[in-house]
């Protein structure tokens, strides 16, 4: 049985939605954290090293940080083919944008949020905007980050746009906002939403 450590509406409420896309045995475990404004505090049950949220306990083997978790679930629960297993052809653009999406992606908007530049040659990262638009390119060939299938992918992709998609360190794109569209219809997600403060 998995257990999801989780705080509503963090990044570990878009775990829910991947466990109910994958039909998954689970239990929430609601944990407290630290906050932005410097209220909250590390929650001793969590077993994230920085007491973040999400980590999983599966039967005690524990896993953290957004895409190990989504790698590891998908190939846990393979019933339906939320992710390419290893030897499918899709499943190297599958671990490249997991692991773009930490280390590309998310620091790319940091960068802009924080209005530092990103230095060429030695960041590990590119301006949101460069990454936005290949990104981009990849959905406006989609519909899904890997094409005609819907992956755990999406659920980080999607739900970051879902929830960013007000923010000017976010460019607008038709491309964008129908996918979220996409995302944000799939019946998990509805489901997701419903169980997020509950656990
Ligand atoms: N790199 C982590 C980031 C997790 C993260 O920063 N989660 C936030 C909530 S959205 C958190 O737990 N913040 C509390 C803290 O930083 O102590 C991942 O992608 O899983």
């Amino acid at each position: 049985m998995i257990t999801l450590f989780h705080h509503p509406k963090t990044r570990s409420t878009r775990f829910i939605f991947l466990l109910e896309e994958l039909e998954a045995p689970y239990r929430l475990q609601r944990v407290t954290m630290r906050r932005s404004d410097g209220g909250g505090a590390v929650d001793a049950a969590n077993p994230h090293p920085h007491g973040k949220v999400p980590a999983i306990s599966d039967d005690g083997v524990v896993v953290f940080e957004s895409p190990a978790i989504a790698l590891y679930l998908t190939d846990r629960f393979p019933k339906n083919r939320v992710g390419p297993t290893v030897g499918e052809p899709s499943r190297g653009a599958y671990l490249s944008w997991l692991c773009y999406y930490t280390g590309v992606l998310e620091p790319a908007f940091m960068s802009k949020f924080m209005n530092a530049d990103v230095p060429r040659g030695t960041a590990g990262w590119v301006p949101v905007d460069e990454a936005m638009a290949a990104v981009i390119d990849v959905l406006s060939r989609g519909p899904y980050m890997l094409g005609e299938r819907f992956s755990a992918a999406d659920v980080l992709y999607g739900t970051t746009f879902a929830m960013f998609g007000q923010s000017p360190v976010m460019p607008k794109s038709q491309v964008i906002d129908d996918y979220v569209k996409r995302i944000v219809t799939r019946p998990a997600f509805a489901r997701a939403q419903a169980l997020d403060e509950g656990g």
